[in-house]
């Protein structure tokens, strides 16, 4: 699955010491970015745009970011108000990101598809 998404980290890793500190170096901000998200082997990985994405294909640009999904769970972010379309993704490393899809339609179907990979 691929597709346009809006990313806002809540919480970092708590595996900083760990290699995945090289991915997760960027997330320094709590601001609303967007990305160019796909999902592969268990990964999810933000690109800056489509372009970025296929210079990554190309084993090109490998400047992006990853959140490794295994034992991770999304789930509708109901608490949160002040935007529509909205899901958490917590990952077994206790790292936590809200991320923001187009429509209820893309909504459940990034869930589903982090959820049941
Ligand atoms: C953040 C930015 C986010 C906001 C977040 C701010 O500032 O304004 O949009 O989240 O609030 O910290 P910055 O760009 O300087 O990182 P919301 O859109 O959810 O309000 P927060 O720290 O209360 O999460």
């Amino acid at each position: 699955k691929k597709g346009y998404v809006m990313r806002k980290c809540c919480y970092e890793s708590n595996a900083k010491r760990s290699l995945c500190c090289v991915f997760l170096a960027p997330f320094h901000k709590r601001s609303w970015k967007m990305f160019y998200c796909t999902l592969r082997d268990l990964v999810l990985y933000l690109h800056k745009d489509e372009n970025g994405f296929r210079k990554n294909q190309m084993g090109g640009d490998n400047l992006h970011n990853a959140i490794r999904i295994h034992h991770a769970l999304a789930t509708k972010a109901q608490d949160y108000t002040k935007k529509q379309y909205v899901f958490r993704l917590q990952t077994a490393d206790q790292a936590e990101y809200l991320f923001q899809t187009s429509d209820s339609k893309e909504l459940q179907s990034w869930i589903d598809t982090i959820n049941f990979v």
